[in-house]
């Protein structure tokens, strides 16, 4: 036949790979191990484009390992509890248990007409018992172990629909379907202990030398380490010899400390509490303070705001020194010790405050010692050397840092100390559709995790969510059971954890997946640590962190041996669509556009102009979208596959184009025409031998680096120069060859082409080629031949040609004769293989 025909061959060839059991990772397999993972979906209910890109690329290095002789584990499976499925439920009266189902049902199809070479036995979904029921168990060893505890925390609280709200349920401070401004709310909750592993996080990160540099940066920033002085404040008037810690302050800038002019405390600190509790004043300024969301960016940019206590305390340095103590909204409750000393002229924040409360602004750090009484006309956060600072005069910044924390330490009244930006992990969630925390409330036991033969204690399926809330909060009977230690009755926990947990080991889980355990640790340690895992850079800090947490908290407890999950990590680009604007800056998509007059281009509905918009990440939102979908039933899987890997590195963002994937189409078609051409011919062609064996070499290398646009731009050549070799054996050899390095980007062509040369078995199980290092040489060179530096001619040579070869003929050459004019050169320059300079 003279067209290849996805529509007919996609399905086949689907069908053969799953009947044979292609994929199918074999964990008792004697050949090498590679795991190739891509981040898995949520399971919103359609693959998107993002998708498609990112399953392509870790499907070409699946199938190449596979031919290259590795035994592949290449697993997909469901990240599926979170908010949408509980807002569908709300919106569409549907239970998020049948609408996630639903939507993995649809999503699995989807995949699966892609073609991608994944081993479905091993498929899992995070909604599942089977799965969460073993993270319950993973909770109760972290609870065993100290690493969870129960903590009372802020939470963003909507008072008009008397629920919790998750961070991304408050818009601009307000929560998001009552639109009332969000409080925040202390709640107990538990925690997971991630800063006791923050020094080896940190550390671990050295390690992962196949991780992008800007993801470690991030990881690092993240963990953000600072070495500062913890010290206390005693309060003015207290009597001497009592307390003599009052107001616990952490800083990174000890060296800034005369340049001090208030302390600030959080409203949630206990002293703030304490005055609130006899004093309605302070207890109105604590509750505005606490409006607006918990998110370090909604408090960072929140309006600064104070409340001067009257309360003053004693500058440890100087006796005589009081200063005021201020609540302030811009002091988190959960850093460092909730309390902080003001330096305005060194600290944006502190300087705001300053300009708007009228307390006094001195500088303490300058350029030089010369610029002490240099004006402060905004915060100068950087290193310089200390001014107006008594005996720190003249130090830098990290000298007098150190002369303070000796000092402190010297006389008793403060300590240096490493601190982490990184909190502990807050993982509980007031929400349905979550792992349910495996924990029962005891008025007299306390909290008592659930006993194993209890597990998985699993989700109620008859939930209402008519009312907002947690629906687990009001079930009749669920939260109803028994003490499991005195046997009392006593309340389920109705918290359930945060999503972040079930994709912090749902790794292991692929490698091995015992009925009775989370994993058995010797299968896992066959496959573990994952060879290469692809994803977007949106999970470069959170899961990624948790993920290597959850690992290592293992690994602490005797579980696996793996310390850090990825070995090679890669975070792939976007796929971006133009946009189009109305006049009115709504956005629309292409359908609702027409061409005018003049090729403007008009809004179909109002005939009013449109703006081509910029080039943006595919969004519902920007109305950008391309769905998948019709363009795999138009052109086919390979032509979809092939287009993702050919237009941009895959590190940038590709931009979708109906010109691209065209292109992609056609090439599939030129090269089942090239297979279809007769064989048997005879002769060998040692040019297109040479370019055979180079590109066998160049796809590999492009493979092994995730490069695949230059393996497609290799490809390209290689088939060029095969439409234009003349038949012979080498060109028959040649058609072979490309289809085996085709097969990994477009598998259903290569298989249909590899069938229909009656080649032996599918090309899925054939063996990746090999080449011949000594051809990859180039034989011929091109070497420039200048005069006095300018170049006047090329001259074509065989590789190492001796250097009194080449001056000769580059000396013959005619150009060269004619500009010599009879004159002898003075000198001439030979770079042996790449230039001959004659200076005259
Ligand atoms: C005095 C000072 C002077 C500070 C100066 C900074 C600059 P990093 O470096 O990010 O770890 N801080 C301490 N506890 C805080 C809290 N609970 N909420 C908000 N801010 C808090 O941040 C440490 C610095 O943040 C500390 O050093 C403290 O302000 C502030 F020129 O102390 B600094
Ligand atoms: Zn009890």
């Amino acid at each position: 036949t003279d067209r290849f025909d996805p529509a007919v061959a996609d399905r086949r060839w689907q069908q053969r790979w799953a009947d044979a059991g292609s994929f199918h990772a074999d964990s008792n397999s004697p050949k090498p191990k590679s795991y190739v993972l891509e981040m898995f979906p949520y399971p919103s209910g359609r693959i998107h484009m993002g998708h498609v890109r990112n399953y392509t690329m870790g499907d070409v290095l699946a199938r190449f390992r596979r031919m290259q002789g590795f035994e592949v584990l290449h697993p997909m499976g469901w990240d599926a509890f979170g908010m949408p499925a509980e807002n569908a439920a709300m919106e569409k009266k549907v239970h998020p248990g049948t609408w996630t189902r639903a939507n993995i049902a649809a999503m699995r199809e989807q995949l699966q007409r892609i073609g991608f070479a994944l081993d479905w036995s091993r498929e899992l979904a995070t909604c599942e018992p089977d799965y969460y029921g073993h993270e319950q168990a993973l909770f109760l060893d972290l609870m065993e172990h100290g690493l969870v505890f129960r903590k009372e925390s802020e939470v963003n609280w909507d008072p008009v629909d008397m629920t919790v709200l998750a961070n991304e349920q408050v818009i601009d401070g307000k929560g998001w379907r009552s639109g009332a401004p969000v409080e925040r709310k202390k709640l107990s909750q538990w925690f997971l202990k991630i800063t006791d592993f923050a020094e080896e996080l940190l550390d671990g990160l050295k390690t992962l030398d196949e991780w992008p540099d800007k993801v470690r940066l991030m990881q690092e920033n993240w963990i953000g380490r600072s070495q500062g002085l913890q010290f206390c404040f005693r309060l003015a008037g207290n009597p001497p010899g009592g307390a003599n810690c009052d107001v616990d302050v952490f800083t990174t800038r000890p060296d800034t400390i005369f340049g001090a002019s208030f302390v600030a405390i959080s409203p949630g600190h206990p002293i703030a509490e304490a005055l609130a509790a006899d004093n309605p004043a302070v207890a109105n300024f604590v509750r505005k303070a606490r409006a607006g969301g918990t998110s370090a960016a909604e408090v960072e940019t929140a309006e600064k705001l104070g409340f001067d206590t009257g309360l003053e305390v004693i500058h440890p340095l100087d006796p005589d020194w009081r200063l005021p103590v201020w609540i302030a909204n811009f002091v988190l409750m959960d850093y460092g010790t909730g309390a902080l000393f003001g330096v305005p002229a060194h600290d944006a924040r502190d300087f705001e405050f300053a300009k708007k409360y009228h307390l006094p602004i001195r500088r303490v750090v300058a350029a030089s010692i010369d610029d002490a009484n240099a004006p402060v006309v905004e915060a100068e956060g950087g290193d310089g050397i200390a001014v107006n600072s008594q005996f720190l005069d003249g130090l830098t910044t990290a000298q007098a840092t150190a002369e303070i924390v000796r000092r402190a330490e010297a006389a008793g009244w403060g300590q240096g100390k490493v601190q982490y930006r990184l909190r502990d992990w807050g993982v509980s969630r007031q929400r349905y559709w979550g792992t349910p925390i495996p924990v029962i409330h005891c008025e007299s036991c306390g909290p008592v995790g659930v006993p194993r033969e209890q597990l998985p204690v699993v989700l109620p399926e008859d939930v209402a969510f008519d009312i907002p809330g947690n629906p687990l909060d009001r079930h009749p009977t669920w939260g109803r059971v028994d003490c499991p230690r005195c046997g009392t009755r006593a309340r389920r926990e109705t918290d359930t954890l945060d999503t972040f947990v079930d994709s912090s080991w749902y790794f292991i889980r692929f490698a091995s997946q015992p009925t009775d355990l989370p994993f058995d640790r010797a299968e896992a340690e066959k496959w573990l640590p994952v060879g290469q895992y692809i994803g977007g850079v949106e999970h470069a800090i959170l899961h990624l962190l948790y993920a290597r947490f959850w690992t290592r908290a293992l690994q602490r407890m005797g579980k696996i041996s793996v310390k850090e999950p990825f070995r090679g990590l890669f975070t792939q680009g976007m796929v971006t669509h133009e946009t189009y604007q109305s006049a009115d800056g709504r956005w629309l998509n292409p359908e609702e556009i027409d061409v005018g007059e003049g090729g403007t281009l008009i809004e179909r509905a109002t005939g009013a102009g449109v703006t081509r918009g910029r080039v943006e990440k595919m969004s519902k939102s920007k109305k950008n979208t391309v769905d998948p979908e019709p363009i795999l039933a138009r052109y086919g899987a390979d032509a979809v596959r092939w287009f993702m890997l050919s237009d941009s590195p895959p590190e940038r963002d590709l931009e979708w184009s109906e010109g691209g994937i065209e292109g992609a189409a056609r090439f599939v078609q030129r090269v089942w025409r090239l297979a279809m051409a007769p064989t048997g011919n005879q002769g060998e062609d040692k040019a297109l031998q040479r370019k055979r064996h180079r590109t066998v070499a160049a796809v590999g290398e492009a493979f092994e680096g995730l490069q695949f646009n230059k393996s497609v731009a290799a490809l390209y050549e290689l088939t060029n120069a095969i439409e234009k070799a003349k038949p012979s054996a080498t060109r028959d050899e040649s058609i072979r060859t490309l289809l085996l390095l085709v097969a990994p980007g477009a598998p259903h062509l290569a298989e249909e082409a590899w069938a229909a040369r009656g080649e032996q078995g599918m090309i899925a199980d054939a063996t990746w080629p090999v080449f011949d290092p000594a051809l990859l040489v180039e034989q011929e060179v091109t070497i420039a031949v200048q005069i006095n530096g300018k170049l006047r001619d090329t001259l074509a040579a065989p590789r190492g040609l001796p250097r009194d070869e080449a001056e000769a003929l580059a000396l013959a050459l005619p150009k060269v004769q004619s500009q010599l004019n009879g004159a002898s050169p003075r000198k001439v320059i030979v770079v042996p293989d790449r230039l001959v300079n004659i200076v005259t």
